[in-house]
């Protein structure tokens, strides 16, 4: 049996320290939220069922592509990145499930790397291909795109490659596929747009195809980068299109940071989901481009008001409404077990407020077009300090009431940094 990372003799210590003070917030809070005919209990039991995906390539260091400063413990393989997602959720227990991607977590032996993550308590989420960079030895390049690249054969290396990742995903238990590509122009005329988006369906369709009844495919639009001038799928009109062509299998996945600035995300979650097309996200903040800051660093009542398209779907009992929730991030300057730790937190402290909305006198409002009342009502919650509760939910759950501090007293990121060799920095990449 793989003993857990950090000791658990260590949190509970710390959590003693903590443990009076805890219930007496989260009683106080109770009393508040009791006088706006909101049962605490009622929302702690939905907070603590709540989970959120960690990608694997978030707990190494993170880069631009101008370069990457690589820390202490870089993980060397899959192997590695499930430690530290291990640590993650063992600390905040919010992170249940990991999303992989293939290539850079291929291994050799995928039922012992499910063993590995059973043994951590954890699970996996969507998988994540990726033709949107050469392998060594690779027949084709992917350097003018994949799925929709002029060459029937680089297309069919590229619905090759989706196909491999199903396969792994398949063995590890996982039951979605998120395809993102970077595939587009840089100059007017480069591309015929229909064209390129006919051999996109006509690529995505073979991948379809080999989805195992229970599964999903995730299409993940993106404004640029790679490309700059047109990305194929480039917004959320483009991706409900082809998850329209392709059947009820394939949904539209939201990733907050792929948008030009100021568009209204919530409204797109509310079309996307009206339309049973949302898939789910890939959370992070942003200020200017596909920055991949941390989960509501930036802007957080932004986080909120899609949560609270999330929370009234699910409280309108919307058919077919399961999104599935990933973070996906990139630390380039913190450690990145600290920043997914607390990103997670973040998420699910937004997802508690958005629970404290009164849905009742916020119906009334908007039918009474009580533009005020209703915008203090969204405020109200928001700006609700649910931290006893999220404390309260991981105390209840054997996780450590103060995460972050709990970790640093681990001492485990020079524990790895002893036991993984140091990685040189340099040039630029993501991971
Ligand atoms: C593209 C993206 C996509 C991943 C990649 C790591 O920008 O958001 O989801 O494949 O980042
Ligand atoms: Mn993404």
């Amino acid at each position: 049996m793989t003993s857990l990372p950090i000791d658990p003799q260590l949190i509970a210590d710390q959590n003693a320290r903590l443990e009076r003070h805890v219930r007496n917030d989260y009683e106080h809070l109770g009393e508040q939220l009791a006088r706006r005919d909101v049962d605490i209990e009622r929302i702690a039991a939905q907070v603590a069922a709540f989970g959120v995906a960690i990608p694997s390539w978030g707990v190494g260091t993170g880069g631009t592509r101008f370069a990457r400063f690589p820390g202490a413990g870089e993980p060397r393989d899959v192997f590695d990145k499930l430690q530290d997602c291990a640590v993650i959720h063992q600390l905040g227990r919010a992170t249940p499930t990991v999303s992989l991607h293939i290539p850079w977590d291929k291994c050799s032996d995928y039922s012992e790397l499910r063993g590995q993550a059973q043994a951590y308590g954890l699970g996996f989420d969507a998988m994540n291909s990726n033709t949107f960079s050469d392998q060594a030895g690779q027949p084709h390049s992917y350097k003018f795109g994949s799925l929709t690249h002029t060459d029937a054969g680089t297309r069919a290396q590229a619905v090759a490659h989706n196909i491999e990742c199903i396969e792994i995903g398949k063995a590890l238990g996982s039951q979605a596929l998120t395809v993102w590509v970077g595939d587009g122009s840089n100059f007017p005329g480069q591309q015929h747009f229909r064209r390129a988006f006919d051999r996109y369906l006509d690529s995505t369709r073979q991948i379809v195809a080999a989805l195992p009844a229970d599964w999903r495919m995730f299409l993940e639009h993106k404004i640029c980068e790679p490309a700059f001038y047109s990305t194929v799928i480039q917004d959320w009109g483009s991706s409900y299109l082809a998850a329209t062509a392709l059947g009820p299998q394939v949904q539209c996945l939201v990733d907050l940071g792929h948008h030009a600035p100021n568009v209204n995300i919530e409204l797109i979650v509310a079309r996307l989901i009206a339309a049973n097309k949302l898939a789910g996200f890939h959370f992070n903040d942003s200020k200017y481009g596909d920055d991949d800051l941390d989960a509501g660093s930036v802007s957080p009542y932004r986080l909120f008001l899609v949560f609270n398209e999330l929370v009234a779907a699910a409280h309108e009992g919307v058919a077919g409404f399961n999104p599935a929730y990933m973070l996906d991030q990139s630390h380039n300057v913190t450690d990145p077990i600290e920043s997914l730790i607390d990103s997670a937190e973040q998420v699910q402290r937004t997802y508690a407020q958005a629970l404290l909305v009164d849905r009742a006198a916020l119906d009334a409002a908007q039918q009474a077009n009580d533009a005020l009342a209703a915008t203090k009502l969204l405020k109200r919650a928001f700006q609700t300090d649910v931290q006893p509760l999220l404390q309260q939910v991981r105390l209840r759950a054997g996780a450590a009431v103060d995460p972050i501090a709990t970790y640093r007293a681990s001492g485990y990121r020079a524990r790895v940094g002893a036991a993984r060799p140091a990685r040189a920095g340099g040039g630029g990449g993501i991971v």
